[in-house]
């Protein structure tokens, strides 16, 4: 551990590989005790509609509401409280994002498998989707691009959004102002577990739908586990958010303490890794975050979760890269000289940030990427957020009177074999069929 200044960060060199499952954990989310909580809200949810809904709005986010569903008086309202300036961004962000999750389309092809069984996939939109957004210290309207922009692309008829209303009654203009050049259907003032339970169940107001999307805090993640089980899909499970920087030599200490400062921030519990091959860049890179994070007006907020972050040193690439896969960091910034071939050799992480001039922040608001990613562990199984998690995939089959003589022999064999009768049956049928009426 070393001190400098007012904010320490855990320097470890060279750690054996004993030692890393030790160094890369996670802190464990224990929902249990959440659980009660949540169980209780939903329960209440799904018999009171929308007057439970309004009852935790106004024992959580302290206000009192006459009705959940923005109105367009208050679309039009936020439209006038933007900035010019934010709202060319935002659509500036849409277009890239769009763009970028639109070369993601899935073509139809269709297979003859053998002569006369052809089989075909084609991607059908969720027909409706629930998007989250959280209230909290840092209005996340970049998560609205994020999640409604392939949501409307792939085709989802019904996009719905809920998110807390500040204790004026009224939802952060920005993030009206996203939900509309994204396109969402309808926008709901509600937060937490009552969010979801209105989304998972749907209320009088709010539409039921079939899957939620987007980040929350620990109550929100629980319930989200929560519906998921019987109720509706979810994108994916979450934990707080991380980031890992992977530097050499060559690399800038002021952009490398810049990138670790840009994930610190989101909360005290963000996960911040350097993992680093040069041993000076260590100091150099502390001394930058010092100087950095006087000036962040979050610097709170970040110090804490700097307390937490580890500048690792390791022999080499080869090391370095292994470490990385263990970890399957959500973010991954390159910033080695060698950052292409470095590249080819990451199996697991969310989303990866390739040379000097790509920050997270990039990925986080306008490259056109998605920012909803798997954390925790999770990039060794899921993926982010892209156009297939708004679609399934429909499997079809055709066999024609050729394809049945093809493969009928085989399904019957097999369907005998497993004790199916009635399996077996339903293609000898067929096969007899055709039998009798080639004579
Ligand atoms: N880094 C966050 C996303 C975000 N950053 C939103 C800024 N606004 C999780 O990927
Ligand atoms: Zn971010």
């Amino acid at each position: 551990m070393s001190k400098r200044g007012g904010q320490q960060m855990n320097v470890i060199k060279y750690p054996q590989k004993e030692e890393w499952d030790e160094l890369l954990k996670r802190p464990v989310m224990n929902v249990d005790t959440l659980r009660e909580t949540v169980c209780r809200v939903l329960d209440d949810v799904k018999t009171g509609g929308d007057r439970a809904v309004m009852a935790y709005e106004k024992q959580f986010d302290h206000v009192e509401l006459e009705r959940l569903a923005v109105t367009e008086e208050e679309m039009d309202e936020a439209e006038r409280l933007v900035s010019p300036e934010l709202k060319d961004a935002l659509r500036l962000a849409h277009d890239n994002i769009g763009k970028f999750h639109a070369s993601q389309r899935f073509e139809t092809t269709k297979v003859e498998v053998r002569p006369g069984v052809t089989c075909w996939q084609k991607a059908v939109p969720i027909e409706r989707v629930g998007l989250y957004i959280p209230g909290g210290t840092a209005p996340l309207f970049s998560t609205v691009l994020m999640l409604a922009t392939p949501a409307k692309i792939a085709g989802c008829r019904e996009i719905v959004l809920c998110t807390p209303p500040g204790r004026d009654g009224k939802v952060h203009p920005a993030i009206l102002c996203a939900a509309r050049v994204a396109g969402v259907n309808r926008i709901f003032k509600a937060g937490g577990v009552q969010a979801i339970g209105a989304m998972a169940y749907g209320t009088e107001s709010v539409p039921k739908v079939y899957k939620i999307f987007g980040p929350g805090n620990q109550y929100v993640m629980a319930a989200k586990q929560q519906v998921s089980l019987h109720d509706v899909a979810i994108d994916m499970p979450a934990g707080p958010s991380e980031v890992e920087v992977l530097a050499d030599a060559g690399s800038n200490p002021v952009f490398v303490a810049a990138d670790l400062l840009s994930q610190a921030e989101h909360g005290v519990d963000s996960q911040v890794l350097l993992v680093t091959t040069d041993e000076a860049l260590v100091g150099k890179v502390q001394d930058e975050v010092e100087r950095q994070l006087a000036a962040l007006p979050r610097k709170e907020i970040a110090e804490q979760a700097l307390a937490h972050s580890k500048l690792v040193v390791v022999r080499d690439m080869d090391e370095a890269l292994e470490l990385t896969n263990r970890y399957a960091p959500e973010h991954l910034i390159i910033e080695t000289a060698d950052y292409m071939q470095a590249a080819e050799r990451v199996v697991n992480a969310g989303s990866v940030f390739l040379g000097s001039y790509t920050p997270e922040s990039a990925g986080d608001y306008a490259s056109g990427t998605n920012h909803t990613l798997p954390t925790n562990g999770y990039a060794t199984a899921y993926s982010g957020v892209n156009l297939d998690s708004y679609h399934r995939k429909i499997t079809f089959q055709e066999l024609t009177p050729q394809g049945v003589r093809a493969i009928g022999p085989a399904v019957e064999l097999m369907a005998a074999g497993e004790h199916l009768d009635a399996h077996r049956n339903a293609m000898t049928v067929r096969l007899e069929s055709i039998k009798t009426e080639m004579k």
